[in-house]
């Protein structure tokens, strides 16, 4: 159990540390992180409170430098390496009418070129995983014909396969909607699974837990994927309305728990496929903290992934099944319901002495003037409006 609790590696996103806000105002806080640098040492600073963080997703252009080399080598100095790289497809000005999926032919050449870069970046750092996301859809009904918009997008979409070298894996994330509010190219998780079916083994989809709509039940969209052996990813984070990109289980950590429910199950799948599929799920976060601190925002998401996924490693497996086969309902429910109520923490903490950290990451981080100091060296920029690394 202890094992199986520190096994499981969270990646934290560098564009989690930087100032963020909404389309209303993007409140600058003191010490958050300026550059990548201080993005990877935020990053580093999680890692040794959790001891689970060892990777850091980062997002191009924003986190573009000249030497990668030397960057790779500065996060190995921060206890951290770069995790997924993300393309970013929606914040040029040619991408108004999307990017892969774009009418204009010399668009589509561009996106398809940022992907290519991405995967060279990729190679460079060490990751292997390049993670795509695409803004693209339409506002209006009639805007661009649905089935070209789709065709234009698998065509860029084999081109990028082709040039992944072995080992490198493409993850497809879906969202339902926004920045397009009629349609969006890739919308859901059937629409990016036929897709990966498409494009070969290596593509597989990535799952953000605040790309569904109210009441979507994403906990069976995950045992579907992973039943079908194609569950490559999380983007976590939690929602209320929208897309919100708040603490991951701070809503719903009872979503949270049936999600990881999952997963513990398929991990232990008879069917290699599926077990094996679970086994190299890649768990990222996907946040942005616009009125809480930064790096105590990321550490308290890295425990509520623990504490979710510790009490799923709780439930009785074989009294579900057994639940389930008579059909009793009720006691079923209940197994679930027992595992959910109990109590995590001590668990955790032993989980923590082991790897020799602090058994309380917050308290720790909150006695270790790190919050003063990065406040103290890096300041605070000027307020703005605007998207994280704009
Ligand atoms: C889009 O909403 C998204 O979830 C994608 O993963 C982007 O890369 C990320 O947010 C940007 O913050
Ligand atoms: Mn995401």
């Amino acid at each position: 159990m202890i094992d199986r609790i520190n096994a499981l590696r969270v990646e934290t996103p560098s564009w989690g540390y930087g100032n963020s806000g909404t389309r209303f105002k993007v409140f600058a806080q003191s010490g958050a992180a300026r550059t990548i640098e201080e993005k990877l040492s935020d990053a580093g600073m999680v890692n040794r409170l959790t001891g689970v963080c060892p990777s850091v997703a980062i997002h191009i252009p924003w986190d573009r430098v000249d030497d990668w080399d030397s960057l790779r080598q500065f996060a190995a100095g921060q206890g951290v390496a770069i995790g997924a790289v993300n393309p970013n497809l929606f914040q040029d000005d040619e991408y108004m009418l999307g990017s892969l999926g774009n009418p204009s032919a010399a668009t589509r050449i561009r996106a398809v070129n940022h992907v290519l870069e991405c995967i060279e970046i990729a190679k460079r750092v060490g990751s292997s995983i390049v993670s795509l996301w695409l803004a693209d859809g339409t506002n209006y009904p009639g805007q661009d014909d649905l089935r070209s918009r789709r065709r234009r997008m698998r065509a860029c979409l084999r081109e990028i396969y082709s040039a992944l070298p072995g080992g490198l894996r493409l993850l497809v994330e879906y969202k339902f909607f926004e920045p397009g509010f009629y349609s969006t190219d890739l919308p859901d998780w059937g629409t990016a699974y036929v897709i990966c079916l498409e494009l070969g083994l290596q593509a597989e989809v990535l799952v953000d837990t605040g790309h569904h709509a109210q009441g979507v039940n994403v906990e069976q969209i995950v045992a579907q994927l992973l039943d079908v052996g194609r569950l490559g990813g999380f983007h976590f984070n939690a929602r209320k309305y929208a897309d919100d990109d708040l603490i991951v289980g701070s809503t719903n950590p009872f979503e949270l728990f049936l999600i990881f429910n999952e997963l513990v199950a398929a991990e232990d799948d008879h069917d290699a496929a599926v077990s094996g599929c679970a086994r190299k799920v890649a768990y990222m976060i996907d946040q942005s903290h616009n009125i809480e601190p930064k790096v105590e925002a990321m550490v308290q998401s890295v425990i509520n992934i623990q504490t979710a996924h510790a009490k799923a490693l709780l439930v009785d497996r074989s009294r579900l099944r057994d639940a389930q086969r008579k059909g009793d309902v009720l006691d079923a429910h209940r197994v679930l319901l027992e595992a959910y109520e109990s109590d995590a923490r001590p668990l955790l903490h032993e989980a923590r002495r082991r790897l020799g950290i602090d058994v309380d990451p917050i308290a720790a981080l909150r006695t270790s003037g790190y919050s003063d100091r990065i406040a103290r060296e890096r300041g605070k920029a000027a307020s703005t409006s605007g998207y994280p690394g704009a």
